[in-house]
């Protein structure tokens, strides 16, 4: 076992850029180990059989994999940049975003994404319902230039990759909607040092490999 906790990621998967961002703004080194989900390695199904990615272990043996639950292991060891600390509203009110957005946007999502081409009627009618959720971050963010405040926070870092998601489904849709302060927002994260941190093509990890220490050196801005 690792002295550094060990992460297993996906590079494209929104949960798992959810834990690097975390990770990259805690400073928290990490060996990180890039998996494809359709050929996991034993070591992640042993230590967490539901096999979905991000999966934290810590040096002790424990085992984090829910992404949410990793951000806030990361920034409660180490928070710089102030992430659990808003400068409007408080932790439980992030909290409370980030679970409507898990719970009900994503779902949307997914029926958007997934059956685009093949149900493009139950897609758009996902489409418009996801939407209304944007709708209601734009009021947000016609205000402050983050969800909650003038800087970032974890609500920014968690819902943010799920948007990017999104928009990449049918970007000529999605940019000429008129939820513009979500499209500003999301066209800073995407331009931003901090998304550039964590989304190098990751060579993809086997068993002898050297590891990949993530974050690297430089602070994300
Ligand atoms: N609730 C989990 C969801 C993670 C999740 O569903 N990740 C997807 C990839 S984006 C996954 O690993 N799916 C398993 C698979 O496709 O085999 C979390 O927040 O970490």
């Amino acid at each position: 076992m690792s002295d550094r906790p060990t992460l297993y990621s996906f590079r494209r998967c929104p949960y798992a850029m959810r834990a690097r961002l975390a990770i990259a703004s805690s400073q928290v080194e990490c060996v990180l180990r890039e998996i494809i989900l359709r050929d996991k390695p034993d070591h992640m199904l042993e230590i967490s059989p539901k096999g979905t990615v991000p999966v934290l272990e810590l040096p002790d043996g424990t085992v984090i994999d829910e992404s949410l639950d990793i951000a806030l292991w990361a920034l409660s060891e180490h928070d710089p940049e102030l992430l659990l600390a808003p400068i409007e509203g408080n932790l439980d009110e992030i909290l409370a975003l980030i679970l409507t957005m898990d719970q009900q946007f994503k779902p949307l999502l997914d029926r958007y994404k997934y059956r685009f081409h093949s149900e493009p009627e139950s897609a758009f009618t996902a489409r418009d319902d996801a939407a209304g959720f944007l709708g209601h971050l734009n009021e947000r963010l016609q205000d402050r230039a983050y969800l909650f405040g003038s800087r970032i926070s974890l609500a920014d870092i968690c819902i943010v990759p799920f948007v990017r998601q999104f928009a990449f489904v049918d970007k000529d849709w999605f940019f000429s909607q008129d939820f513009s302060d979500v499209i500003i927002w999301l066209n800073v994260f995407l331009d931003s040092e901090r998304f550039a941190q964590i989304m190098p093509k990751f060579s993809i990890w086997k068993p002898g490999d050297n590891p990949i220490l993530f974050p690297g050196n430089s602070h994300p801005n």
